[in-house]
């Protein structure tokens, strides 16, 4: 049965729900209708604070009027154009600015449509680099415990989430992992960066040692790990981790998704840490999590190196049907001018010590044995209940989602990432609400 008109419990199962407790779900079903600014509607005409921005991805806030109006333009004038051996000028723009935008040196630009996607494009990008160089033999790929890079073969390769990992198969071989950097017996209730733990990144000596540099081809890991419940890179460890792949020719990846066009404050976390990249991933925020959008930014000496050879020839066999597609560049070109004009990719700096003191205010309530943050970001992790992993978070959510506002868990942590343009009596909406949650869940 159709179900535009209206939905109702039994009218849901033909929908596959992702990343879902689908019967769950189709239970007691928590349904969308609308959006503006840092607010859901839901079907029983709530109000829902939007403490997560989407999943990580509105970072502008909800059906804002440039974004809307561009992707209407173009919708009507450049539906569609063929992305292979054919152009048209609106990507061409929107890679000019991304670049502009971009670390120093970053002045290519490769089109996804996901964060998943860019991060299997990064992948083969390195790899097919490598081999473009006359150095073959570098084909092991380096990711880390805990790490997430979507949910493609490769992503899931290199990515350290075991629940994703362990029911398909052998996924691509030549994958080793570097430790986690969570280490809660030192570094709980941390704000910001933590003390301890630059030295996890020697790890990659003791990998190299085993497999021989001359093996491997890229290092990828998240600057700040967010799906696995925000891990914050001790400080220091990403200049290391920096060091140790210049020393032995290895590429090292960021998979700036999440971290990517202003979570952090900064446009990407490579400024923040002050640490370049040879290769940087993004989605989500680069279209305001409006239109399905990556793109994958790319040092000049590695586009170079793919640029050799008869002229009329492919240089990287890679590319997608929507690589490019023109209302989704309509709609990153609007995004950037909505954070430009706003000044919202700095906003996470101006908030972040007001954001800092009012989720570590969270620190005595019931349950809570760790709090992170950096930039608006933030974690509060939750003691299990014993035998019953996930649940107490998972209760938090419903709960909070009761109560009016929407946050995100994994496992036992809450994470919270809200819309850039959130005014501080939000903040302290989100965090009065939680209060009240942890208060009243078992
Ligand atoms: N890399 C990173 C670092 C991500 O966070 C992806 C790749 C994959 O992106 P796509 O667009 O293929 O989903 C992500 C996605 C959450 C959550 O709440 C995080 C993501 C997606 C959905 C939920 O932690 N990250």
């Amino acid at each position: 049965m159709s179900n535009r008109l209206s939905v109702k419990p039994n009218d849901l199962s033909a929908f596959w729900m992702p990343f879902t407790a689908n019967r769950q779900f189709k239970q007691a079903p928590r349904m969308l209708v609308a959006a503006k600014d840092m607010h859901y509607t839901t079907d029983d005409g709530r109000r829902i604070l939007d403490g997560t921005a989407g999943l990580w991805c509105v970072n502008a806030g909800h059906c804002r009027p440039r974004i809307t109006e561009a992707i209407q333009h173009q919708a009507a004038e450049l539906d569609y154009a063929p992305a292979f051996q054919m152009g048209h000028p609106i990507v061409f723009e929107f890679a000019n600015r991304l670049v502009d935008m971009a670390p120093e040196g970053m002045d290519h630009v490769f089109f996804t449509n996901s964060g998943s996607e860019s991060v299997d494009t990064a992948l083969k990008i390195a790899l097919a680099y490598h081999r473009a160089k006359g150095e073959g033999s570098r084909f092991r790929l380096i990711g880390r415990e805990r790490g997430y890079h979507g949910v493609n073969f490769g992503g899931i390769s290199v990515g350290g989430i075991v629940s994703n990992r362990k029911m398909f198969g052998t996924l691509l071989t030549g994958v080793d992992h570097l430790a986690h950097t969570h280490l809660p017996a030192r570094n709980a209730f941390t704000r910001g960066e933590p003390e301890h733990g630059a030295d996890l990144a020697d790890e990659l000596e003791r990998i190299v040692t085993l497999h021989d540099a001359t093996t491997i081809a890229a290092v990828i890991v998240e600057p700040v790990a967010g799906s696995t419940g925000v891990l914050i890179p001790p400080k220091g460890y990403l200049k290391r981790l920096r060091e140790i792949c210049d020393k032995h020719g290895i590429l090292l990846i960021f998979d700036e998704v999440i971290t990517g066009f202003g979570r952090l404050g900064t446009p990407f976390a490579a400024d923040y840490f002050d640490v370049v990249p040879d290769i940087m991933t993004t989605a989500k925020g680069v279209t305001n999590g409006v239109i399905p959008m990556g793109a994958v930014f790319v040092r000049k000496e590695i586009h170079d190196a793919f640029m050799s050879g008869p002229e009329h020839l492919i240089e990287f066999f890679h590319g997608y049907t929507y690589s490019g597609n023109p209302i989704a560049s309509a709609a990153g070109i609007a995004t950037l001018e909505t954070y430009k004009e706003e000044g919202l990719l700095a906003r996470g700096a101006e908030l972040g010590p007001y954001w800092e003191d009012a989720l570590h205010s969270l620190r005595d309530a019931p349950h809570v044995i760790d709090i992170r943050n950096i930039g608006l970001v933030g974690a509060v992790e939750l003691e299990a209940i014993p035998g019953q992993p996930t649940k107490r978070a998972f209760s938090a959510f419903l709960k909070a989602f009761e109560k009016g506002v929407l946050i995100r868990t994994t496992g036992d942590i809450i994470a919270l990432s809200p819309p850039l343009i959130i005014e501080k009596g939000q903040i302290d909406e989100i965090v009065d609400c939680l209060r009240g949650v942890l208060n009243e869940i078992e």
